[in-house]
């Protein structure tokens, strides 16, 4: 049976959280832990999918496809039979296809596991039915994948991550014209480390948070008369303060208006090869998240608090939050010194104990075979 093989990438966000359904700035980068996805023709109208990660195939007949169909069970293969839905709203025809997925982003940390599993099935599918998708489409049917299919109302980011990743490179995405510019991040030739702690404390997308917070910028928008708080600048923080009738929107709307700033901030600083000088924006971007938009928990924030004072040159949770992963920009010599300490601090705590480990910017989605 002739089949096709297609890797995508999970993602780490540098900086420019909550940002992206706001029409503003990111700055993500792929990193080497990805999906891979091969599929193949079958020629009864059904879709298999089954993953090495989990027990039971699924079988869906096609014509059965819809939004709710797989119960908790199968909720896993939602977001590769998502991608095949996606497809056939957009008017192809659908035929027997068997999916196997292969990953090692950790799932549920915050580091685009679901992302990784729509875009490698999104990639393999152009290649095996021959669609002819540019690499915008491709993003845009992952994207209606997880926010259709799945119901998760994210943002778009970590499918754009996935796709465009450069080696090397950190993406900064306008998320209101979807326009990405590479921007060099070679962090062996600055002598750093990016060291990611997962702090196992689990997130969630399709719980209500992520939706909460996204229901109050909006609020907060309307309040503000503009179409997304991408159109506040820093200038007119204050300005804006004093408009909206409520503490928490305040909160809210200040984290994304001042994380635009330090995501533009950071890729100035990228763009003239001073890596180690974001370090700052980035321990601000977790001060703003935990204090402002409160989307941290007590683990990421003693893993920021534990690796700022192993000296790191910036740290911050990244990702949706509400537990997952922190990100710590550091000399590799201190990284381990680093990771050990905040193992000895959750021991200390009685919190599970993270999981560390370092990422590179690696390449986008991409042909296996
Ligand atoms: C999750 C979402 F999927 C993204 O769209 C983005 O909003 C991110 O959280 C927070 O920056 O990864």
């Amino acid at each position: 049976m002739s089949g096709t093989s297609w890797r995508a990438p999970g993602r780490v966000n540098l900086i420019g959280e909550h940002t992206d359904y706001n029409d503003g700035f990111c700055l993500p980068l792929a990193i080497p832990q990805g999906c891979t996805a091969t599929l193949s023709a079958l020629d009864e109208p059904v879709l298999e999918v089954a993953s090495a990660q989990r027990g039971k195939p699924v079988e869906i007949a096609l014509a059965d496809l819809r939004p709710g169909l797989l119960g908790e069970d199968g909720a896993w293969a939602g977001y590769a039979a998502g991608v095949v839905w996606a497809l056939a709203e957009r008017g192809h025809q659908l035929r027997g296809l068997s999916i196997s997925i292969d990953g090692d982003v950790p799932g549920g940390a915050g580091l685009s596991s679901s992302a990784a599993l729509e875009c490698s099935v999104a990639a393999a599918l152009n290649d095996l039915w021959d669609l002819g998708l540019t690499r915008s489409e491709l993003v845009a049917v992952a994207r209606e994948a997880e926010n259709g299919f799945v119901g998760a109302p994210t943002g778009g980011m970590d499918q754009l991550a996935s796709v465009l990743g450069e080696q090397d490179r950190v993406l900064l995405c306008d998320m209101r014209s979807l326009s990405v510019e590479p921007v060099s991040f070679d962090l062996e030739a600055a002598g750093l480390t990016l060291l990611v702690i997962d702090t196992k404390a689990p997130h969630q997308l399709t719980d209500g948070l992520y939706g909460e917070r996204r229901s109050a910028c909006e609020q907060a928008a309307r309040q503000l008369g503009v179409n997304a708080l991408r159109d506040v600048t820093l200038e007119d923080l204050a300005e804006a303060m004093g408009r909206l009738d409520d503490e928490t929107l305040r909160k809210r709307a200040r984290h994304v208006i001042t994380e635009n700033d330090r995501t533009l901030a950071c890729a100035d600083l990228l763009r003239t090869g001073q890596l180690r000088q974001t370090g700052p924006l980035l321990t601000a971007s977790h001060a703003s998240m935990r204090d402002d938009f409160e989307i941290t928990v007590p683990e990421v924030d003693l893993a920021v608090e534990v690796l700022l004072a192993f000296g790191a040159f910036g740290a911050r949770m990244t990702g949706g939050g509400f537990g997952g992963c922190v990100i710590a920009l550091m000399e590799p010599a201190r990284a381990r010194a680093g990771a050990i300490a905040v193992e000895a601090a959750f021991a200390g705590r009685d919190y599970t104990l993270p999981v560390s480990f370092s990422v590179t910017a690696a390449q986008g989605t991409h042909k296996l075979h």
